[in-house]
């Protein structure tokens, strides 16, 4: 078991339900600290730029709309595991595959609205935190 920090974002469409306690709860009862949080609106080349990897992907385009259609909630979490925990914690991409009782499976409308996303390895987690939080002072706890 690792020490480990994930960049968490709970995307315009969870924001919009009104639902960040009830996610933030369950980080939380799954034993992930928040140790840094910001709402943000993200630009077009803001959200382009997080999800460069994804840009010659047919569904990039969509993607990008839809994460600056309102504003996100930003969070570094850690904990033992906390990169593979947080996603087993949102579920499958589509929400119609994700197990019952995963953020995805609760708050997800679709592939494209599905909630959250969470960085997915070691080396996008640190990117990513750094990407959202650079140079800034984050918490352990
Ligand atoms: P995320 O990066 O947002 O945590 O999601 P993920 O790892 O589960 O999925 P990923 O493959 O990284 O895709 C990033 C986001 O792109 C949208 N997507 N749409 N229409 C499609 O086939 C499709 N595939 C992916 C999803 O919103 C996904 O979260
Ligand atoms: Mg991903």
């Amino acid at each position: 078991m690792a020490l480990e920090r994930t960049l968490s974002i709970i995307k315009p469409d969870a924001v919009a339900k009104n639902v960040i306690g009830q996610i933030y709860s369950r980080f939380e009862a799954a034993g992930l600290k928040i140790v840094a949080a910001k709402m943000v609106h993200l630009s077009r080349r803001e959200a382009e730029t997080f999800y460069a990897v994804h840009r010659e992907r047919p569904f990039f385009k969509d993607l990008v709309d839809f994460m600056v259609s309102g504003p996100v909630m930003v969070q570094v979490l850690e904990g033992e595991n906390a990169i593979a925990k947080n996603r087993e914690l949102m579920g499958a991409t589509d929400p119609k595959k994700a197990a019952p009782g995963t953020i995805r499976a609760d708050f997800a409308d679709s592939i494209d609205a599905n909630a959250v996303h969470g960085s997915d390895g070691p080396d996008t987690a640190a990117a990513e935190i750094a990407f959202f939080f650079p140079g800034m002072a984050i918490y352990s706890r």
